[in-house]
């Protein structure tokens, strides 16, 4: 299968993130791409699509924010990473501060998501690389894989959270929306609820959402990704939302499988974004689903059955040595 890395990726390397109220080294590390790297062959590195396509996504002040967030948290005379320590909740609205820890507030849902000096460099290269598996789809590849790192499907039009900046897959799905390859359909297999897409395509009836994910009553991101969730406005009825307990083992997880391709099936979906996460594995350090690496071959080749021009965007997946294998057993369960 054709695949995409760009080693400018590689640039964004948070040193800590806040877990469980500890400082504990950064999971979404840089060796997570290395991994993946060396077990799929040699990828392509990226076209530049320039900003048009993320801005087609983000707002500009999002994209401003993030693009000098380093560089002002060093102005301010701060060590290492950038990371917010107050948010406004309920007052969120449009306001034009300028302190570096306000304006990370605004722009962020959690203090696990640091922004370093390579951030912006890292983030704006893995959204190229979703760009150019996506534009591989468009020129007629089956599957194209674009090995995204950082993640982002936790990222919303104007927020950062769960390791995400730029939202790869939304970048790419509203890119095929554009170049008018749709019906564009999204489906999010990572652990968690990509609640960063949600945001930006439920009151949208034109780009379908699904996602299977550990249940948000016991698990990160708690606030989305509920079952009654099914979009709003133009878009009620796109998203579809199935969560599953701790301990989902691959019987169960094919079951809702099934479900989610057979809503995507007959909405009438052309393309499809899959969101790609190995954090549903069962050695993932900071997850709790029960799927064996020979399980990821099976659920390729499922999600492959659907028969659509697939652009596969890598999201998590945090256990690193195993994080290749289990990536390349699921890329193999597609045809070229
Ligand atoms: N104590 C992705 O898989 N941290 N993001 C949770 C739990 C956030 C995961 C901390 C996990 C985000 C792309
Ligand atoms: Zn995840």
């Amino acid at each position: 299968m054709i695949s995409f890395f760009d080693e400018r990726q590689l640039r964004h390397a948070p040193l800590r993130e806040l877990h469980n109220g500890a400082w504990t080294p950064y999971a979404e590390c840089a060796d997570r791409a290395r991994n993946i790297r060396d077990a799929i062959g040699t990828p392509a590195p990226a076209r530049d699509f320039g900003m048009a396509p993320i801005e087609a996504v983000h707002d500009a002040d999002y994209l401003a924010f993030l693009k000098g967030a380093h560089a002002a948290w060093r102005a301010a005379l701060r060590e290492d990473d950038a990371i917010a320590y107050t948010w406004p909740v309920v007052r969120r609205r449009k306001l034009s501060l300028e302190r570096i820890d306000a304006r990370l507030g605004q722009y962020s849902f959690d203090a696990s998501t640091p922004i370093a000096e390579g951030t912006w460099d890292g983030a704006y290269w893995s959204a190229q690389t979703a760009l150019t598996a996506l534009d591989a789809v468009l020129a007629g590849a089956r599957t194209a894989f674009a090995l995204c790192r950082p993640p982002g499907h936790h990222a919303g039009a104007d927020y950062l959270g769960g390791y995400c900046y730029l939202n790869n897959a939304a970048i790419a799905a509203q890119h095929a929306h554009a170049a008018g390859a749709g019906p564009v359909a999204i489906l999010d297999v990572d652990y968690h609820h990509g609640n960063g897409t949600q945001d930006i395509f439920e009151a949208r009836g034109d780009i379908f959402f699904a996602s299977i994910h550990a249940d948000p009553v016991t698990d990160y991101p708690f606030y989305w990704g509920h079952a009654d969730e099914t979009g709003s406005g133009d878009g009620a009825g796109t998203t579809l939302n199935i969560p599953m307990p701790r301990g989902t083992r691959i019987d169960a997880y094919l079951a809702a499988l099934d479900t989610a391709l057979a809503r995507i099936n007959d909405w009438g979906a052309r393309l499809l974004v899959l969101s790609f996460g190995a954090d549903t594995f069962s050695g993932d350090p900071i997850s709790h689903f029960a799927i064996e690496t020979e399980d990821f071959a099976t659920i390729g080749a499922r999600i492959a059955a659907l028969g659509l021009p697939t652009a596969i965007i890598m999201e998590g997946g945090y256990a690193v040595g195993d994080l290749g294998g289990n990536v390349a057993r699921f890329l193999s369960g597609f045809p070229d």
